[in-house]
């Protein structure tokens, strides 16, 4: 893969929990296999570009995101259904294979602090909207951009918030949350720092946000070239639970600990390496 034959190039997204994913599926192929590996870390977009293209070989995507920001198909809330069709299209329209699902889904929850919550009465992303006129929402440009987070939003809570800031960083935002600079914030649901924080993540009540499972996604020609890599990569199925990725994550954003530690730590957890 990559510009070499005998390298595979693993990329990671930068947040902390692709990129202990990536750092897991490249310690389970150094161990498992002759081949050599390189990690990679790009944002979002590029990263899909980047294996369409053939510079990296395979990463943790999720479904929802295959689904709707790649793929550009509606949406689909059935979890199984959602995987089958990002697993058949992806392999028809790109020559890239899904593998097995790890286990959790990462999905969007906004979050409020708990007095802003227990304020205001929030439990669910409706009850949010209703009283978004008094509220100040921090989130990222990605966010506001992707075609499966903010303009589905928009369409079917129509919130109004009294101000929208843009903060990229989610360590950002969440310190922000914290100092009361912004009252609301769109976290991923597998985010540490949710519990941390004791913040409150509100029910996505008229379901706008698709599952978001984690799936290793892997060129077929990197395949055809290693087929002992599919057994490899698989060696994730099912593996991780929503409340154990969590965990992990925390590893990395509360404890500051390299990706490669906790990875390391985890496979050993499971097993999967001595
Ligand atoms: N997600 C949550 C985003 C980031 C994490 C899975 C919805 C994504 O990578 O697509």
């Amino acid at each position: 893969g990559g510009s070499k034959a005998d390298t595979v190039v693993v990329a990671t997204k930068g947040f902390a929990e692709s990129d202990i994913l990536g750092n897991a599926l490249k310690v389970l192929i150094d161990r498992d296999t002759k081949l050599k590996t390189e990690l990679k870390t790009l944002d979002n977009t590029l990263l899909w570009n980047a294996i369409d293209n053939g510079e990296v070989d395979t990463y943790v995507e999720y479904t929802g995101t295959a689904l709707l920001n790649i793929l550009k198909e509606k949406p689909e809330y059935e979890p199984r259904k959602a995987y089958d069709v990002v697993k058949k299209l992806l392999k028809e329209r790109n020559g890239i294979e899904a593998l097995d699902p790890i286990g959790f889904n990462d999905t969007y929850r906004f979050t409020v602090r708990k007095e802003t919550a227990d304020q205001y009465g929030l439990k669910t992303t409706s009850d949010l909207a209703a009283k978004s006129g008094e509220l100040v929402f921090g989130t990222s440009q990605e966010f506001l951009k992707r075609e499966d987070t903010w303009p589905l939003v928009e369409k079917v809570y129509q919130p109004k918030f009294k101000e929208t800031k843009t903060i990229q960083n989610p360590g950002i935002a969440y310190e922000a949350i914290k100092d009361k600079q912004i009252d609301v914030m769109a976290s991923y649901s597998t985010d540490s720092k949710i519990l941390a924080q004791g913040l409150v993540a509100l029910d996505d009540d008229k379901n706008v946000f698709v599952p978001y499972y984690a799936v290793p996604v892997v060129r077929e020609e990197t395949l055809k070239a290693h087929p002992e890599l599919r057994d490899v990569l698989n060696k994730l199925k099912d593996k991780i639970t929503d409340a154990e990725m969590q965990k992990l994550n925390g590893e990395v954003e509360l404890k500051k600990r390299p990706p490669l530690d906790v990875a390391k730590e985890w496979l050993k957890s499971e097993g999967l390496i001595d």
